[in-house]
């Protein structure tokens, strides 16, 4: 997969793809990402990107132009599955889009900043817009990297135990269950003793059941 991003920080977006799991990825040649200065394309000498917004008020939008060049410059040699925008209003980001953006073969990630980018642009390229939450961020970039992490873990091959997506929180409306490792005692707190009976059948009843718990204590908003 490939994952092109159109930003105004790209340093921003350089740790968190160069460790563990998306590090893994890229190295297996599983995912690609590659981050765009938005600043290449400024009109100006100035490297403007901004300006003010119609009609008054403050803050500054991102102009059309650098914008619309760049994405026209990356469509003659990618095509895109998805131009995806990071904006706090749009819908909020979750496991099933996770899935879904996985199986796409190259997507375009657009990061706003200020006032967020001209509505034209929203109107002539984004394809899906994403929020990951119901806070303002100030820019896009760090919500970029927690889609791409989430998705880059999804493709075959990326994880180790390529079954250990599949339980993951949320894959099926339910939380995961605790997990425990060495010692089988510490500070006076055991490990519970079905996880060292050796019976995968008790071990299964019992994590699906905690599961459950938890997620009725939890996130009743998940169960279905
Ligand atoms: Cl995608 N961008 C910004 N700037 N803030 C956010 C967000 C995105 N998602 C939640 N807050």
């Amino acid at each position: 997969m490939i994952i092109d991003i159109i930003t105004v920080s790209p340093d921003l977006l350089v740790s968190p793809f160069s460790h563990s799991i998306m590090k893994r990825a890229q190295d297996k040649g599983l995912l690609t990402v590659r981050t765009h200065n938005l600043r290449d394309w400024a009109l100006n000498k100035y490297g403007q990107i901004d300006d003010y917004q119609y009609g008054g008020g403050a803050g500054m939008v991102m102009m059309c132009e650098p914008l619309a060049n760049a994405i026209e410059r990356l469509q003659q040699t990618t095509t895109y599955d998805d131009i995806i925008y990071m904006t706090p209003d749009g819908p909020r980001f979750n496991q099933q889009m996770a899935n879904q953006l996985s199986m796409k073969a190259n997507l375009l990630i657009i990061c706003g900043h200020y006032k967020g980018i001209d509505q034209r642009i929203r109107d002539l390229y984004i394809t899906k817009e994403i929020s990951i939450g119901d806070y303002v961020l100030s820019g896009g970039e760090l919500a970029a990297a927690v889609v791409v992490d989430a998705i880059g873990r999804l493709l075959p091959g990326v994880l180790n135990d390529e079954t250990s997506a599949l339980f993951d929180s949320f894959q099926d409306h339910l939380l995961a269950p605790p997990v425990y490792t060495r010692p089988a005692e510490f500070k006076g707190l055991k490990v519970p003793d079905i996880l060292l009976s050796g019976d995968p059948k008790k071990v299964e009843d019992w994590r699906h059941e905690q599961s459950i718990q938890r997620t009725k204590a939890r996130r009743p908003d998940i169960l279905e």
